[in-house]
């Protein structure tokens, strides 16, 4: 460790600047494209407006850290200037400026920081002409309540001037220690403190056993992004696997010019080869900033919303869960497979809008253990994140404790549970103005009864509400749900992750009770065709946006 030292007070600088009327965070954060953050003034007004919108209290410590993405490094550089002219006492930044994101949250949890900023567009591409976001985390590591994010984004309506130290950029390629003023600057290391949380959520020896005796394999594809040296470490180092089980674990600025959205579309090679003689008893990813995850057999993709619910099944046998789960939670949107092993578990299940943020009171007060997402999302009780190493660790245990493969799992799963077929329709690109007229032609739906006329399997359209059982926000409009005989869904929103246009979501789950619904190999976009026509016809969506088709189905 470096150690360097100088006054602080002589290179603070207030500068005045123009608000930008672009910076509300959507889903999570605020994302653009690189060249909208790169303009003058535009990161360190909203870094500014974030500041302005905590107390006093809350800014004494902070972790900085992304997934590496092109403006990554410069991005940082602007924070802890403006960090250190607001009063910083201490700042956590990881090596390269890499954190993932659940690696930040666990770190704001460990060192007991005020909060963090990630750096990160999670699964949008990176470079130059692509995505780039930054999000705000508070003291117990979740993603900014919507409370906050609204104060920042007010503040940022009509900030007049930022502070600034102006001082050398600080060199993070090694770990180090700095004293600037009367903060502390730590460049950490990106994965150890993260290692260490993993350890302590499974039993390690078991799982390397495991990798030693065959009885676990992996293909794990990090899509060039953050997660590389995370699953090099635990997956490789820590538990023994293959070096070959890693698949474009090196991260890089423009994730080598591809998509590091770990779904069926963009993670096709790695789909390829569990569809082989190659596949190994798992196939997992991870996207741009290691919160989300992908789960594959031997022939066969695991949705999200089945993961969640396996997991759920199986929690016992993950040392982290030992005592039982407190509770369980899923976004709205989230098929319901989740509710009916809650419900036989005999413990709740929380509905949610969509959005990490929302998990964060259930977890903070043990109403949940264990929550997630149709979008590819599950997390713990551990970090306040979505975790996608944390994922495959936790299929890892089931199979070795099941010793069935992930085929045998889903079949016991839907045989005892009865199966939600599942998938998600998204209409990208569209105008926002005409995208907001189908949202409010819904709107107007669930206001009269004239979906009555529509189609006789609907027994309801509902807008979906949210009072946060804990703090009692209301969170209203998140979401349209169009309720079907035998407890099938077609929901709609619009993405708030998007950085161009509008892109409508249409989610689709069909219930099934039918032992012929159960074959993993089951086409389900043939076998959800019937609730897309009813949901083209529902929302008008070609009248609105003049699509005839959906841009992917994932
Ligand atoms: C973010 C949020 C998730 C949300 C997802 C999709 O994930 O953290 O809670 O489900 O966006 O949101 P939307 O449907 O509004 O685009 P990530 O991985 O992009 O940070």
């Amino acid at each position: 460790m470096s150690s360097t030292s100088s006054a602080l007070s002589d290179c603070i600088r207030h500068i005045d600047t123009q608000p930008f009327d672009d910076q509300k965070p959507g889903t999570s954060g605020l994302r653009k494209k690189v060249t909208v953050f790169q303009q003058k003034h535009y990161l360190a007004n909203f870094v500014q407006s974030i500041f302005d919108a905590l107390p006093e209290n809350e800014r004494i410590s902070l972790v900085i850290g992304g997934d590496g993405r092109f403006f990554n490094q410069e991005a940082i550089q602007i924070i802890i200037k403006i960090a250190l002219a607001n009063g910083y006492q201490k700042l956590v930044i990881g090596q390269h400026g890499y954190l993932s994101t659940p690696a930040v949250s666990n770190l704001i949890r460990t060192l007991n920081t005020s909060g963090g900023i990630i750096l990160s567009a999670s699964h949008n591409p990176g470079g130059p002409t692509e995505d780039f976001g930054i999000k705000y985390n508070n003291h117990a590591g979740s993603p900014a309540p919507e409370a906050l994010t609204e104060k920042i984004f007010t503040n940022s309506k009509s900030i007049s001037q930022y502070h600034l130290a102006e001082i050398d950029d600080i060199d993070l390629t090694l770990c180090s220690s700095h004293t600037i003023g009367n903060c502390e600057i730590i460049v950490t290391d990106s994965v150890d403190e993260y290692a260490n949380c993993m350890q302590r959520c499974f039993d390690f020896s078991q799982l390397s056993n495991g990798f030693a005796t065959e009885q676990l394999s992996l293909n794990f594809d990090a899509m060039h992004a953050i997660t590389g040296p995370y699953a090099q470490c635990l997956f490789v180092e820590q538990l023994g696997a293959n070096k070959s089980s890693l698949h474009n674990a090196t991260p890089q600025d423009d994730f080598a010019g591809t998509h590091p959205d770990p779904n069926l579309s963009h993670a096709k090679n790695l789909v390829a080869m569990q569809n082989t003689a190659e596949a190994a008893k798992l196939g997992a990813a991870s996207d741009g900033d290691g919160d989300r995850n992908m789960i594959l057999g031997e022939g066969v993709f695991v949705t999200p919303s089945d993961s969640l619910a396996v997991i759920t099944e199986y929690a016992e046998v993950i040392p982290q869960f030992h005592a039982g789960l407190r509770g369980v939670a899923r976004s709205m949107p989230t098929s319901t497979a989740v509710d009916r092993v809650a419900k036989h578990l005999g413990i709740n299940c929380y509905e949610t809008p969509t959005g990490w943020k929302f998990f964060g009171n259930l977890l903070d007060e043990d109403r949940i253990s264990l929550c997630g997402e149709e979008s590819f999302g599950t997390g713990g009780n551990h970090v306040r994140e979505k975790d996608g190493i944390w994922a495959v660790l936790c299929w890892l245990t089931i199979l070795q404790h099941t010793g069935l493969s992930v085929k045998e799992i889903l079949a016991k799963h839907w045989q005892q549970f009865g199966r939600s077929l599942y998938c998600r329709h998204d209409f990208e690109a569209i105008a926002t103005d005409k995208a907001n007229q189908l949202m409010d032609h819904l709107q107007a739906l669930c206001q009269s009864n004239a979906w009555l006329d529509i189609d006789s399997s609907i027994t309801a359209v509902q807008s979906f509400s949210y009072e946060d059982p804990v703090d009692h926000s209301v969170s209203s409009n998140q979401g349209i749900q169009v309720h079907l005989q035998g407890g099938s869904r077609i929901i709609f929103r619009l993405s708030g992750t998007g950085t161009s246009g509008a892109t409508l979501r249409m989610y689709l789950e069909k219930v099934s009770t039918n032992s012929q619904d159960y074959n993993p190999e089951l086409d389900i976009i043939a076998a959800t065709s019937a609730l897309a026509e009813l949901g083209y016809r529902v929302a008008n969506i070609t009248k609105f946006t003049g699509m005839k088709e959906a841009s992917v189905i994932t």
